[in-house]
Order: C-alpha cells, then structure tokens, then sequence
C-alpha cells in the first residue's frame, strides 16, 4: 500500500488506542471500575507526585483536581498513540513495541495500586491485545489484504503490482470501524460498570428507617440569617468533597463490613445491621481539610448519625503501647488517627448518616468516621471497612508519607464571607459576617478590624458546642473609599488565632483572612 501521510497514521494511532481503552472499560465491567487505565494511571501519578505540582494543581483546579489529571492523561496519551501510529506506518514492529511498552506501563500501575488483585490486569491486557489489532490493521491494511494479487506485468516485481491496489476506502471502513468499537466499548462499558457497581439502590433501602438517637444534636437555634453569609448547616449538596478516589468506591450496605483488629485482646467484625443496632448518638460536627487556605471552602458543618467509635474500641480491648488507628477504604486509602484524641471524650463516631440521610456515596457511604476537632485526613475515612489499632512508629499512613503531619488538630480560623472580596458596596451600616472555627475548642470571640484601626468585637450565633463553627456579624459604619477588612477570632481557651501565614503544608494554613472593598 502506498504509505499514506502522517495525519492519517497518527489519526490510525489514536483510534487504536482509543479502541484498547473502550475494550478495557468493558472488560472493567466485569471485574471491577477501579481496575480500567485511566483510574489505575490517575491512582499511580497521584501516588507519586511531587508536593509542588499536587499543591498547584489543587490550588489552581480545586476539587476539579482530577478532571484536570485525567485531561493531562488523555492528552498524553494520545500524542504518544499517534506518534506510534505514525511509527507503525512506517516500521510496523516498531509500533506493536511500542503498544507492548504502553500496555506494560498500564499493568504496571495496575498492579501498584494498593487494592490490587490479578482480576485487575485483566482490562489491560485484553484493552491492549485489541489495541495492538486495531493499530496492525488501520496503519497496514495490505497486511491484511486477502484479495488475489494482479498478476505481474512483465519484468514487474509483485510489489509494483500490488501498490496500487485501492486501499483508502478499506483504510477508511477500518478507522471507521475502530471509531465504532472504541464508542459502544467505552460508553457501553461505562454503563455496565454503573449498571452494576452501583451503591444509590442500596443506599434508597436503607433511607427509611434510621435509627433515632439516644442523644440528638443539641438545637442550635436558627442562627444569623444574612445575605451571603454561610449557613449554620451545610447541606449535602453543596459539602465540599476531597479524596484520591478516581471512581467513588460503591458498597452496598449489605455488603459491609467492619474488622476491628491489631492491637486488641479481640477482633471485631461488625455488619451494617449490627452498627445501626448499636447506640446512635447525632451531633453537629465541623469537617476541614487541611488543604483549606485562609479564607478558602474546604470546610463543612453537618448533622451525623452514628455510633460512638471509642465503646467499640474498649470492646475489642485496647493492648498497651497502641497510639494509633489506621483506617482504611477499598480504594486502599489510609488514614491514621491518634487513640488518645478518640478516647478522650469526645464525639469520635462511625457516622452512616448526613443531615437526616444515609451518607451520600461521595461522603462515605455507607459507614465513615468523624473526629470533631481533626483534619479530615487524620480522622474522617469515607467508605470505612478496616480499622487497624497499631502505633505510629509501626505505620505511615497514605498522607503522612507524603510529607503531611501526623499529628494535625485543626487550628483555629475565620472567614469573612460578606461583604465579598473586591466588591462594591453603598456607604453606611454594612454587615459584615462569615464564620470562625476552632473544633472541640469553641470560639469565644470574633473581631473585625477596618483598614489599621481597633479590632471590633463581633456579635456571635449561639453556640450549643463547640465542635462546630460559629457565625459572626458586625455592623460597619463604611465610609467613601477603598478598605481592607480582616477577621480574627479567639478560642475556647482564649488563645487568639495567630496572624503568622502559614502553608496548608505540613498540618494547616494560618492567618488573617483579608479582604479589599469599595464603598461609594
Ligand atoms: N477513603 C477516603 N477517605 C477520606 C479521604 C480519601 O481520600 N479517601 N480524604 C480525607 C480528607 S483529606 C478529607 S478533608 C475528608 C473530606 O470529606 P468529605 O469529602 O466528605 O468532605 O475526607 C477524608 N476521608
Ligand atoms: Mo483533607
């Protein structure tokens, strides 16, 4: 065949490859989502980056941090698929070498993710074997030209004869037909995979009939009600979501379970039944994420539903020596939890429920721990199915090895949520409000201080615990002109909240939250 220009080959390459991800998703269908390339690739970078570009990239894409991976993935991958579409062309041994080295890269990752089992390698080596096909037969369709060849003109070598033949319809119905493929694969096997591995039918069974609590949450009252200002509760819908999890890991509730072990005089196993048995108590807690800058959302107040985790931990018999929990997700996420914060009174519990509702799958369901007063990533595991009592000099876990703290209570903070950064108000009384946290501290007081005058104290919403954050509000008298705003508030223990800058990294950001206005 005549080798047809670059454009067309390249073209062949990334069809190709887009047929071997279809079929791997397919095949993903059956084994499980986790297992396809692109959530094995995503798992393996994220594991592996280096604290500079995962800060940017957070900073810069927030919670779209993964869409923004997977579009660098996609990308990537399909240069090099067109530049082995474009080396099959030419040396076809070449670009099955080089689908070979990718397909081996993809099991690779595959196998390093830390829920890895052999089912797993499935999707990719079938996803590759029909790659290999797909790129053998839209950069050489002579290969597979079954019809007789012309008979040779004298003195023509079999060669001459056969260039010409027609081949750019078959090359066209060829990349057409790869098109074809990798479409009703990909989206067909996404389909299955949710079709399922997929927990919302499960999670609808078991919205009827929660527990009431033995204790409730104490009523807070309605709050401070201003326009702009954050509401006492957040709701599920607008919860802010952080986790290395590519497809949200879906448990069916009648599938759960729960090993207590390690350091204990005897293992527990708990299914879902006997977790919702047991004494429900619901609480308002207060989640952040290390990763929140000053001023930033990363934050979230909700109503939880659970049990309290340190009676389970006391049943299973706490050995000396142990200072840690870990617990794990089937993501194969980790996280370590001191024992003397769980025990020490107060509400540490495995929540199954949000605001009146199971835990939404993204938050966790069906059973995730909250610890008031610890970042989330020390304390808060979603899709909780293992909980290790150990010690921290025997284990790291997932964000400690990568150079966040051990050890992260979280400081205390406030935001100014109205009037917004860079806006413009009228002159006059302003309301100027936001919320101050400080988790199992409390707040005590709020200030606003205008330009470089006196701090202003704030008025506070009632406070019922002090596990949650607190609204404030202060009325301004705002004058003509620009202005710089700032909060500060003061904890439980009359500690005020230091105006030192820190990075989220290693355990947390600190100082003033600022703003700028206009007044006219
Ligand atoms: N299984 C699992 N649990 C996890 C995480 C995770 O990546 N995987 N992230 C933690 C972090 S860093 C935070 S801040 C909280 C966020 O909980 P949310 O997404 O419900 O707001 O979950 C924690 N629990
Ligand atoms: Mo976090």
């Amino acid at each position: 065949m005549r080798r047809s220009g670059w454009p067309g080959a390249a073209l062949a390459g990334v069809l190709s490859a887009a047929v071997a991800v279809g079929v791997a998703e397919a095949i993903a269908a059956f084994v499980r989502p986790e297992a396809t390339p692109f959530v094995t690739i995503s798992g393996a970078v994220t594991d592996r980056a280096p604290q500079g570009p995962r800060e940017w990239a957070i900073r810069t894409f927030g919670t779209a941090d993964k869409a923004f991976l997977l579009t660098v993935i996609t990308v990537l991958l399909a240069l090099f698929a067109a530049g082995l579409g474009v080396l099959a062309t030419r040396r076809l041994r070449y670009g099955i070498v080089g689908v070979l080295a990718l397909g081996a890269f993809v099991a690779w990752t595959a196998v390093d993710r830390p829920s890895y089992t052999p089912a797993d390698l499935a999707p990719v080596l079938v996803g590759t074997l029909f790659g290999m096909l797909a790129l053998i037969l839209s950069t050489r369709p002579d290969l597979v030209d079954r019809r007789p060849l012309a008979r040779p003109l004298p003195g023509a070598s079999e060669d001459d004869v056969r260039e010409p033949a027609p081949d750019t319809s078959r090359r066209t119905v060829i990349l057409v037909g790869a098109a074809a493929v990798a479409a009703v694969t990909g989206f067909g096997g996404r389909m299955l995979q949710h079709a399922r591995f997929n927990a919302e039918r499960s999670r609808a069974s078991v919205a009827g009939n929660l527990p009431a609590p033995i204790s409730a949450a104490a009523p807070a009252g309605p709050g401070l009600i201003e326009p702009g200002l954050t509401p006492y509760l957040t709701s599920n819908a607008d919860f802010y979501r952080i986790d290395t999890a590519f497809t949200v890991p879906q448990l069916r509730a009648e599938d759960w379970q729960l090993r207590i072990h390690g350091l204990v005089d005897r293992e527990i196993r708990l299914d879902y039944p006997q977790l919702r048995a047991r004494l429900a108590i619901e609480r308002d807690i207060t989640l952040a994420c290390v990763s929140n800058e000053v001023g930033g959302d990363l934050i979230g107040n909700a109503r939880w539903l659970g049990t309290p985790l340190a009676d389970l931990l006391r049943e299973a018999g706490i050995r000396p020596g142990a200072d840690q929990i870990v617990s794990r997700s089937p993501d194969g996420m980790t996280i370590g939890t001191p024992l003397r914060e769980v025990l020490d009174g107060r509400d540490a519990m495995l929540a199954y429920a949000m605001n009146g509702e199971p835990l939404p799958i993204k938050h966790g369901f069906p059973v995730r721990m909250v610890v008031p007063g610890l970042y989330g990533y020390v304390s808060a595991c979603k899709w909780i199915v293992d909980l290790e009592v150990t010690r921290f000099d025997a284990f790291s876990a997932y964000w400690v090895k990568l150079g966040w703290a051990r050890q992260a209570p979280i400081k205390t903070q406030s935001r100014l949520d109205t009037p917004r950064d860079e806006g413009t108000v009228n002159a006059g009384r302003v309301p100027v409000a936001g919320v101050a946290w400080a988790q199992h501290r409390g707040i005590a007081a709020v200030e606003i201080q205008v330009d470089e005058g006196p701090w202003q104290p704030a008025e506070l919403a009632p406070q019922t615990t002090t596990d949650t954050w607190r609204q404030y509000r202060w009325m301004w008298d705002a004058t003509p002109g620009r202005h710089v705003l700032r909060v500060r508030a003061t904890d439980g223990t009359g500690a005020v909240q230091t105006a030192k800058n820190a990075d989220v990294v290693p355990d947390g950001a600190t100082g003033y939250h600022r703003i700028g206005v206009t007044v006219r």
